[in-house]
């Protein structure tokens, strides 16, 4: 199953990483008020300011906002959706 997780990152042109490309972005909007990391406010507080330099740097050489990750149910998770659909089953069958 592939599921996509949500990670705070500092791409601000959505090609994948984070780089100088997107420190241009944050220096083109320093000092302005824009929400969201497409302007450089990279933690969403509406101010373009030196703590989206921070996120910038520290997430400097990382992927993008989503990325995909592969995730499995566990063994117990799936016993339990097993024994329920039995009990359903089951229950409607004897309607
Ligand atoms: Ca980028
Ligand atoms: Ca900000």
């Amino acid at each position: 199953m592939t599921d996509f997780q949500l990670f705070l990152t500092a791409d601000a042109n959505d090609d994948g990483i984070t780089d100088g490309l997107d420190y241009l972005v944050w220096v083109d909007n320093l000092g302005d008020r824009h929400y969201g990391y497409r302007y450089g406010d990279f933690n969403f507080d509406t101010y373009i300011d030196g703590q989206d330099y921070t996120l910038w740097a520290d997430h400097y050489g990382d992927p993008g906002l989503f990325v995909p990750t592969v995730s499995t149910p566990e063994p117990s998770t799936l016993l339990l959706m097993i024994v329920s659909l039995v009990i359903l089953f089951v229950f409607y069958k004897r309607r």
